[in-house]
């Protein structure tokens, strides 16, 4: 294959990141496969499905043997292709069906199994009669409207169920002299249950600080019954301009409590109580799936609720947000620093942080990575897949490197600007102690990176991702005139939505007045004691008994009880950083493997439930210089109805990313490392650049990236044959050359 066909429309990028097993080899080569389209496990209409069966050999699936719900259905079948055998099954029951593949007629146990929704009816009208409120599992919950939505060409005909729960709930007062001192709050609840249901429940996650219901349609044409909800307030009501504005909420403390965990509580149980009332059963498999807060929300069902769900997506996790927001304030703290020894002072009398770098600044930043560390996964394709090999050590040098010697150009760093990025992305946010308060963030060329081909290779190029500048420093100001222009800080992370949630939702008690006007959250973050604001985040106080680290964050270690219900979780985690760091979510997933291991490396404990998949050059929940679209769903799925757990995450390149652009070398070679992977050393030779910061505290652990080939017939890459053990850790699998 050519490097231009590596790098053509669907490069196809192996995104696993900490160790997994390779699929097939559990079941020898055996494997079921629908046929069926365009939803290869949802039958909507009939009762028959057309099924692929697959062994190594002819000889192998002819031996073979096929059931469905427990009948013999194999007479169907015959070899269509070498080792391959299709057939038409009919007989599917409404609900969930079963095939197995047996290796022969006279096995007990199953080389592969598929699950099969065949759609089920409702067994009651859609109606108010049909929902008593006697019914309903959590007290104070109102059924607003029950609405029959007849089929449209998008979307699926259904049962559209609106409701609060708690509604008309007077809070606690906002601030002194606000303009409404008491606000009312609520769940609002919706819920959507489809004519033809696949027998699974699914509910999305909000985002930012929630305060509205998320759509609830995302997999409604899938057969799923969805709900979701507000979070227990709302954006258009619960906004007080001198509190934070929509963060305003966290002066009450029952609202941080819906906030945290329980209206996605009670939500789930009042939906899965609805779909009991409507069908007469209850779900066969729920899922959760969120990015953002919604990802924090996703580790939270698994940590609070481990019950709930059976499958459970989380993206770019919010998990250790009170902590984000330290961080966010620090963040924000270098850079005012920054813009005040530039005189980039708004009209407001704010430092202006949004011009601390221009986009080439950040290009010049993105390039110095690559520079550093793109060959150090044994390809260079413009992404950064061993991230744990590429430390602040490796990188810093290559930064100085573009130290200005005389003024500024669009070529060079300030000193100043180098010593505030390289505080960002290495320290952790130290306090006055210097006792690192948050994580250090993971180098990636999606600080900036080229989002057109064409641009790529020009020098003055203007298309640049701006996935990390919207969160950390907001968008370049290029009319922005010193102590005239009255121009808000834009940074999300500590002017706006950071910049409400730190002093009123994260501390407590909450810090007021936390004024929005005149750039005043910006401002408030910028000047307040540092110290003082790390420490908040612990506080509690008479009316907020807990902390809104105990509420909020999901951090907890111990998985066990999502682990024994059977759950299983997986994360997807860019690398480019807008709110939260990767290597925080590396570094926790650590020590959650170390909690629930059995003494065994390499993730074995953790990957048996969890997997985290590391995604370099992705923004934010997505979107980037990398191959950012991905579908983490429906390896969930598989993983929980199949038992067959996710080795990869296939990530494609979007059109107008440069990753399709063969300047770029994406996909050279057809093999990209994915670190990071744990190996025990086993006597291999030591690299002290390698191992990231805990694998240096261990000592005898390193972190290396694993190898992967190209699986035959496909673009696919997945794990190599050989387990990465020792094999990895060779010193050869770090040179510029491919691993083999
Ligand atoms: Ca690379």
């Amino acid at each position: 294959m050519t490097d231009r066909g590596r790098a053509s429309f669907f490069l196809l990028l192996l995104l696993a990141a900490i160790g997994t097993a390779f699929a097939d080899s559990a079941n020898q080569g055996y494997a079921i496969k629908s046929l069926n389209a365009p939803n290869p496990i949802f039958v909507p209409n009939g009762d028959g499905i057309a099924i692929a069966v697959s062994a190594r050999t002819s000889a192998a699936i002819e031996r073979a043997s096929v059931r469905l719900n427990g009948h013999d259905v194999t007479s169907v079948f015959s070899l269509s292709e070498p080792g391959t055998m299709t057939g038409t099954v009919f007989g599917l029951q409404p609900g969930i069906n079963t095939f197995e593949l047996l290796k022969t007629n006279k096995d007990k146990q199953p080389a592969a199994i598929l699950k099969i929704a065949k759609a089920k009816a409702p067994a009651v009208a859609c109606s108010a009669a049909s929902f008593p409120s006697a019914a309903l599992p959590v007290p104070n919950t109102v059924i607003t409207s029950v609405t029959a939505v007849a089929a449209t060409p998008t979307l699926a005909a259904h049962c559209l169920i609106n409701g609060t729960i708690n509604a008309g709930r007077i809070g606690q007062e906002t601030s002194p002299g606000a303009p409404v001192s008491r606000y009312t709050y609520g769940i609002i609840w919706q819920a959507r249950l489809p004519n033809e249901w696949n027998s699974k429940f699914y509910m999305p996650g909000g985002g930012g600080t929630d305060g509205s219901v998320p759509g609830t349609t995302a997999r409604l044409n899938q057969g799923y019954a969805e709900a979701a909800n507000n979070s227990g307030h709302n954006n258009a009501v619960n906004s007080d301009p001198l509190a934070g504005g929509t963060a305003s909420f966290g002066t009450d403390y029952l609202a941080r409590v819906d906030f945290a965990y329980n209206a996605i509580d009670v939500t789930t149980r009042t939906a899965k109580r609805l779909i009991d009332l409507y069908y007469d059963t209850t779900p066969a498999y729920s899922y959760f799936e969120g990015c953002s807060m919604g990802g924090r929300e996703a580790m939270m069902v698994t940590q609070r609720f481990p019950a709930h769900f059976n499958g459970v997506v989380s993206g770019d996790p919010a998990f250790r947000i009170t902590k984000v927001g330290v961080w966010a304030a620090y963040e924000g703290k270098q850079l005012a620093a920054l813009a005040r020894s530039r005189d980039l002072i708004s009209g407001f009398g704010v430092p202006f942080a949004n011009n601390t770098f221009t986009n080439q600044d950040l290009q010049l930043i993105s390039n110095a990575v690559l520079t550093a560390c793109d060959h150090l996964d044994g390809l260079v394709d413009g992404m950064v897949n061993n991230s744990q090999a590429c430390t602040t050590p490796v990188v810093a040098p290559v930064l100085n490197g573009l130290r200005c010697s005389g003024d500024k150009t669009a070529a060079c760093l300030a000193g100043d600007q180098i010593t505030a990025i390289l505080n960002i992305y290495g320290s952790g946010a130290p306090n006055s102690q210097g006792v690192p308060q948050y994580a250090p963030w993971m180098w990636d060329a999606g600080i900036a990176g080229c989002t057109s081909p064409v641009d790529c290779n020009t020098p003055t190029a203007a298309n640049i991702n701006g996935g990390w500048r919207a969160w950390n420093i907001g968008g370049f100001n290029a009319s922005f005139i010193p102590h005239v222009s009255n121009t808000p800080n834009g940074a999300l992370n500590f002017a706006s939505l950071g910049g409400g949630a730190i002093p009123l939702l994260f501390a407590t008690p909450p810090i007021l007045p936390a004024p929005t006007a005149n750039d005043g959250l910006a401002s408030l973050i910028m000047n307040y004691d540092f110290d003082t604001l790390a420490a908040s985040i612990f506080g509690t106080s008479a009316s907020f008994p807990v902390s809104d680290t105990a509420l909020l964050n999901v951090d907890a270690t111990d998985l066990s009880p999502f682990k024994a219900s059977g759950g299983k979780l997986l994360i997807w985690q860019p690398q480019s950083g807008g709110p939260f760091s990767p290597q925080d979510m590396v570094n926790w997933y650590t020590e959650m493997n170390s909690a629930v291991r059995g003494g065994e490396d390499n993730f074995k404990a953790a990957r048996s439930f969890a997997r985290l998949f590391l995604l370099p050059g992705v923004n934010h929940c997505g979107g980037g210089p990398g191959t950012s679209a991905i579908d983490p769903f429906s390896p969930v799925v598989n993983w929980v109805e199949n038992g067959i757990a996710p080795a990869s995450l296939l990530g494609t390149a979007p059109a107008a990313t440069p990753a399709r652009a063969p300047a770029r070398r994406l996909g050279l070679d057809g093999r990209l490392l994915a670190g990071p992977c744990h190996v025990r050393a086993r006597g291999a030779p030591s690299r002290p650049a390698l191992g990231g910061q805990r694998g240096r505290q261990r000592g005898r652990q390193l972190r290396v990236p694993r190898r992967y080939e190209r699986r035959r017939g496909a673009g696919r890459l997945s794990p190599g044959p050989q387990a990465p053990r020792g094999a990895c850790a060779a010193a050869s699998c770090y040179r510029s050359s491919p691993c083999r």
